[in-house]
Protein backbone atom coordinates (compact mmCIF):
# COMPACT_ATOMS: atom_id res chain seq x y z
CA UNK A 1 0.00 0.00 0.00
CA UNK A 2 1.74 3.17 -0.99
CA UNK A 3 1.38 6.28 0.94
CA UNK A 4 0.09 9.45 -0.58
CA UNK A 5 2.56 12.43 -1.12
CA UNK A 6 1.20 15.86 -0.64
CA UNK A 7 2.36 16.46 -4.54
CA UNK A 8 -0.51 13.50 -5.55
CA UNK A 9 -3.11 15.15 -3.81
CA UNK A 10 -6.02 16.52 -6.06
CA UNK A 11 -5.58 20.31 -5.62
CA UNK A 12 -8.60 21.98 -3.56
CA UNK A 13 -11.50 23.49 -5.31
CA UNK A 14 -11.37 27.45 -5.02
CA UNK A 15 -14.45 28.91 -3.68
CA UNK A 16 -16.22 31.08 -6.14
CA UNK A 17 -17.61 27.91 -8.27
CA UNK A 18 -19.47 26.93 -5.10
CA UNK A 19 -22.59 27.46 -5.03
CA UNK A 20 -25.02 28.50 -2.28
CA UNK A 21 -27.89 25.78 -2.84
CA UNK A 22 -28.79 22.73 -1.20
CA UNK A 23 -30.06 19.90 -3.28
CA UNK A 24 -31.27 16.24 -3.51
CA UNK A 25 -29.21 13.46 -4.43
CA UNK A 26 -29.45 12.82 -8.39
CA UNK A 27 -25.79 12.25 -10.32
CA UNK A 28 -25.25 15.68 -11.16
CA UNK A 29 -25.49 17.22 -7.36
CA UNK A 30 -23.06 14.38 -6.54
CA UNK A 31 -20.47 15.34 -8.76
CA UNK A 32 -21.15 18.98 -7.87
CA UNK A 33 -20.64 18.21 -3.99
CA UNK A 34 -17.45 15.86 -4.60
CA UNK A 35 -16.08 19.09 -7.29
CA UNK A 36 -17.25 21.31 -4.02
CA UNK A 37 -19.44 23.38 -6.55
CA UNK A 38 -22.49 23.02 -4.25
CA UNK A 39 -22.65 23.11 -0.62
CA UNK A 40 -24.99 20.96 1.07
CA UNK A 41 -26.92 17.62 -0.60
CA UNK A 42 -30.24 16.82 1.34
CA UNK A 43 -32.03 13.24 1.41
CA UNK A 44 -35.37 14.76 3.09
CA UNK A 45 -37.28 12.10 4.53
CA UNK A 46 -34.53 9.52 4.72
CA UNK A 47 -35.51 8.17 7.92
CA UNK A 48 -39.22 7.63 9.48
CA UNK A 49 -39.71 9.25 12.94
CA UNK A 50 -40.07 5.92 14.03
CA UNK A 51 -37.08 4.43 12.70
CA UNK A 52 -35.18 7.38 14.24
CA UNK A 53 -36.58 6.52 17.62
CA UNK A 54 -36.09 2.78 17.45
CA UNK A 55 -32.59 3.44 16.41
CA UNK A 56 -31.65 5.85 18.99
CA UNK A 57 -33.88 3.22 21.68
CA UNK A 58 -31.54 0.69 20.57
CA UNK A 59 -28.42 2.61 20.88
CA UNK A 60 -29.29 4.00 24.06
CA UNK A 61 -29.70 -0.15 25.22
CA UNK A 62 -26.21 -0.98 23.72
CA UNK A 63 -24.66 2.24 25.83
CA UNK A 64 -22.39 5.27 24.22
CA UNK A 65 -18.72 5.53 24.61
CA UNK A 66 -16.95 8.40 24.80
CA UNK A 67 -14.07 9.22 21.89
CA UNK A 68 -10.37 8.44 23.34
CA UNK A 69 -8.72 11.76 24.21
CA UNK A 70 -11.34 14.39 22.07
CA UNK A 71 -12.37 17.45 23.93
CA UNK A 72 -15.34 18.63 24.09
CA UNK A 73 -16.58 15.25 24.03
CA UNK A 74 -17.96 13.21 21.61
CA UNK A 75 -19.79 10.03 22.27
CA UNK A 76 -20.34 7.25 20.07
CA UNK A 77 -20.73 3.41 19.20
CA UNK A 78 -18.64 1.97 16.49
CA UNK A 79 -15.12 2.55 15.82
CA UNK A 80 -13.46 5.03 13.78
CA UNK A 81 -9.78 5.22 11.78
CA UNK A 82 -9.12 8.60 13.35
CA UNK A 83 -9.11 6.83 17.08
CA UNK A 84 -6.70 4.12 15.24
CA UNK A 85 -4.12 6.32 13.54
CA UNK A 86 -2.00 6.10 16.40
CA UNK A 87 -3.07 2.27 17.66
CA UNK A 88 -2.23 0.75 14.30
CA UNK A 89 -4.45 -0.84 10.95
CA UNK A 90 -4.77 -4.52 12.54
CA UNK A 91 -6.51 -3.66 15.53
CA UNK A 92 -8.74 -1.44 13.51
CA UNK A 93 -10.17 -4.39 11.70
CA UNK A 94 -10.34 -6.58 14.88
CA UNK A 95 -12.18 -3.58 16.56
CA UNK A 96 -14.76 -3.56 13.41
CA UNK A 97 -16.03 -6.98 13.21
CA UNK A 98 -16.86 -6.39 16.91
CA UNK A 99 -18.29 -3.35 16.10
CA UNK A 100 -20.19 -4.34 12.81
CA UNK A 101 -21.94 -7.58 15.08
CA UNK A 102 -23.27 -4.66 17.49
CA UNK A 103 -24.38 -2.55 14.54
CA UNK A 104 -26.36 -5.41 13.36
CA UNK A 105 -28.37 -5.68 16.27
CA UNK A 106 -29.26 -1.83 16.53
CA UNK A 107 -30.24 -2.20 12.83
CA UNK A 108 -32.32 -4.97 12.86
CA UNK A 109 -34.37 -3.64 15.43
CA UNK A 110 -34.71 -0.40 13.98
CA UNK A 111 -33.82 0.17 10.32
CA UNK A 112 -30.03 0.02 8.51
CA UNK A 113 -29.41 3.03 7.39
CA UNK A 114 -26.18 1.95 5.27
CA UNK A 115 -27.42 -0.09 3.22
CA UNK A 116 -30.23 1.94 2.46
CA UNK A 117 -27.52 5.30 1.47
CA UNK A 118 -25.57 2.47 -0.42
CA UNK A 119 -28.34 1.22 -3.03
CA UNK A 120 -29.61 5.32 -3.11
CA UNK A 121 -26.32 6.23 -3.66
CA UNK A 122 -25.86 3.51 -6.60
CA UNK A 123 -29.19 4.09 -8.28
CA UNK A 124 -29.39 7.89 -8.25
CA UNK A 125 -25.55 8.04 -9.19
CA UNK A 126 -25.07 5.30 -11.60
CA UNK A 127 -21.55 4.81 -9.09
CA UNK A 128 -20.87 1.38 -8.23
CA UNK A 129 -20.91 1.71 -4.10
CA UNK A 130 -20.18 0.58 -0.53
CA UNK A 131 -18.08 -0.03 2.24
CA UNK A 132 -14.66 0.29 1.35
CA UNK A 133 -12.20 -2.76 1.31
CA UNK A 134 -8.84 -3.00 2.43
CA UNK A 135 -6.81 -5.56 -0.18
CA UNK A 136 -5.23 -7.23 3.35
CA UNK A 137 -7.80 -6.94 5.99
CA UNK A 138 -11.42 -6.77 4.29
CA UNK A 139 -14.05 -4.38 5.00
CA UNK A 140 -13.70 -1.35 6.81
CA UNK A 141 -16.44 -0.43 9.87
CA UNK A 142 -18.78 2.08 8.45
CA UNK A 143 -21.77 3.70 10.37
CA UNK A 144 -20.85 5.30 14.08
CA UNK A 145 -24.20 6.38 16.17
CA UNK A 146 -22.70 9.36 17.41
CA UNK A 147 -23.74 12.10 19.92
CA UNK A 148 -21.62 15.33 19.61
CA UNK A 149 -23.64 17.90 22.09
CA UNK A 150 -20.92 19.72 23.61
CA UNK A 151 -19.81 20.85 19.85
CA UNK A 152 -16.62 20.43 17.94
CA UNK A 153 -13.33 22.07 16.94
CA UNK A 154 -12.84 23.46 13.51
CA UNK A 155 -12.06 20.74 11.35
CA UNK A 156 -11.74 19.34 8.26
CA UNK A 157 -12.21 14.75 7.72
CA UNK A 158 -9.98 14.24 4.84
CA UNK A 159 -8.09 10.86 4.57
CA UNK A 160 -5.48 11.67 2.09
CA UNK A 161 -4.30 14.46 4.73
CA UNK A 162 -4.78 12.61 8.16
CA UNK A 163 -4.75 9.25 7.44
CA UNK A 164 -2.21 8.79 4.54
CA UNK A 165 -1.22 5.05 4.86
CA UNK A 166 -4.68 3.50 5.22
CA UNK A 167 -6.10 2.59 1.73
CA UNK A 168 -8.88 4.90 1.77
CA UNK A 169 -6.48 7.48 1.47
CA UNK A 170 -6.72 7.02 -2.14
CA UNK A 171 -9.69 8.89 -2.65
CA UNK A 172 -10.09 12.13 -4.93
CA UNK A 173 -12.33 13.34 -2.88
CA UNK A 174 -14.51 12.65 0.64
CA UNK A 175 -17.73 13.42 2.01
CA UNK A 176 -19.48 13.46 5.53
CA UNK A 177 -23.15 11.91 5.57
CA UNK A 178 -25.10 12.28 8.71
CA UNK A 179 -28.95 11.25 9.05
CA UNK A 180 -30.49 13.32 12.36
CA UNK A 181 -32.20 10.87 14.39
CA UNK A 182 -32.44 13.23 17.63
CA UNK A 183 -32.33 16.87 17.36
CA UNK A 184 -31.62 19.18 20.82
CA UNK A 185 -33.90 21.90 22.00
CA UNK A 186 -31.58 24.51 20.84
CA UNK A 187 -28.09 24.64 19.49
CA UNK A 188 -26.55 21.99 17.35
CA UNK A 189 -26.10 23.95 14.27
CA UNK A 190 -23.41 22.89 11.76
CA UNK A 191 -21.46 25.47 9.90
CA UNK A 192 -19.64 24.38 7.22
CA UNK A 193 -16.60 26.91 5.55
CA UNK A 194 -15.84 27.81 2.11
CA UNK A 195 -12.76 27.19 2.67
CA UNK A 196 -10.72 23.31 1.92
CA UNK A 197 -7.78 22.02 3.25
CA UNK A 198 -4.78 22.28 1.70
CA UNK A 199 -0.86 20.87 3.51
CA UNK A 200 -0.07 24.77 3.86
CA UNK A 201 -2.56 24.67 6.45
CA UNK A 202 -0.55 22.26 8.75
CA UNK A 203 0.89 25.17 11.00
CA UNK A 204 -3.11 26.17 11.97
CA UNK A 205 -3.51 22.69 13.56
CA UNK A 206 -3.51 22.72 17.18
CA UNK A 207 -1.18 20.44 18.23
CA UNK A 208 -3.02 18.60 21.07
CA UNK A 209 -6.15 17.95 19.25
CA UNK A 210 -7.79 17.45 15.95
CA UNK A 211 -8.53 21.26 15.71
CA UNK A 212 -7.71 23.62 13.53
CA UNK A 213 -6.42 27.60 14.72
CA UNK A 214 -9.65 29.72 13.61
CA UNK A 215 -7.37 31.80 11.02
CA UNK A 216 -6.97 29.43 8.84
CA UNK A 217 -10.80 30.42 8.03
CA UNK A 218 -10.60 33.72 8.42
CA UNK A 219 -12.58 35.77 6.04
CA UNK A 220 -14.38 32.20 4.06
CA UNK A 221 -17.55 32.32 3.65
CA UNK A 222 -19.46 29.75 5.84
CA UNK A 223 -23.01 28.19 5.73
CA UNK A 224 -24.69 26.92 8.38
CA UNK A 225 -27.83 24.38 8.55
CA UNK A 226 -30.04 23.61 10.81
CA UNK A 227 -30.60 19.77 10.95
CA UNK A 228 -33.53 18.55 10.53
CA UNK A 229 -35.33 14.82 11.77
CA UNK A 230 -34.91 11.97 10.20
CA UNK A 231 -33.16 14.12 6.58
CA UNK A 232 -29.84 12.87 5.54
CA UNK A 233 -27.11 15.58 4.91
CA UNK A 234 -23.90 15.22 3.07
CA UNK A 235 -21.43 17.75 2.86
CA UNK A 236 -17.66 17.82 1.51
CA UNK A 237 -15.77 17.11 4.29
CA UNK A 238 -12.47 18.43 3.20
CA UNK A 239 -14.07 21.96 3.96
CA UNK A 240 -13.46 23.21 7.06
CA UNK A 241 -16.61 22.62 9.45
CA UNK A 242 -18.12 22.85 13.15
CA UNK A 243 -20.86 21.81 15.23
CA UNK A 244 -22.26 23.99 18.06
CA UNK A 245 -22.80 22.72 21.37
CA UNK A 246 -26.48 21.94 22.29
CA UNK A 247 -28.99 21.48 24.68
CA UNK A 248 -30.76 18.09 24.75
CA UNK A 249 -29.81 14.91 22.88
CA UNK A 250 -28.60 15.15 19.65
CA UNK A 251 -27.92 11.28 17.77
CA UNK A 252 -26.82 11.27 14.18
CA UNK A 253 -25.58 8.01 12.41
CA UNK A 254 -22.82 9.02 10.22
CA UNK A 255 -19.73 7.84 8.19
CA UNK A 256 -17.10 9.16 5.85
CA UNK A 257 -18.09 8.49 1.70
CA UNK A 258 -15.66 8.85 -0.38
CA UNK A 259 -14.87 8.70 -4.29
CA UNK A 260 -12.22 6.56 -6.00
CA UNK A 261 -10.39 7.26 -9.23
CA UNK A 262 -11.97 4.75 -10.64
CA UNK A 263 -15.19 6.17 -9.88
CA UNK A 264 -16.42 3.78 -6.68
CA UNK A 265 -18.12 5.39 -3.97
CA UNK A 266 -17.02 4.06 -0.50
CA UNK A 267 -18.26 4.28 2.68
CA UNK A 268 -15.68 4.22 5.93
CA UNK A 269 -15.88 5.48 9.44
O1 LIG B 1 -22.97 16.32 13.24
C1 LIG B 1 -22.82 17.09 12.28
O2 LIG B 1 -23.69 17.88 11.90
C2 LIG B 1 -21.53 17.07 11.51
C3 LIG B 1 -20.45 16.38 12.26
C4 LIG B 1 -19.14 16.28 11.52
O3 LIG B 1 -18.20 16.96 11.81
C5 LIG B 1 -19.03 15.32 10.41
O4 LIG B 1 -19.97 14.55 10.14
O5 LIG B 1 -17.96 15.29 9.78
FE1 LIG C 1 -16.48 16.42 10.66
Amino acid sequence: MSMVTAEALPSATAFPAWLARVADLTRESWDRLIDNRLRLIRIPGFASDTECEALVREAEQIGFELYREVSPPIARIGVTLFEHDGIGHEDYFVSAQKAREIQRRIFARSFDPIERLISMIQSRTGYPTGVALDSQHGPYFAGTVRRIESGTRLHIDYAPAEHPSWEVAQVCAQLAWNVYLELPESGGNTHIYERQWVPADDGHKETDSYGYDSAVVAGSECVTFKPTQGDLYLFNSRNYHLVDASVGHRTTVNSAVGQTRDNKVVLWS
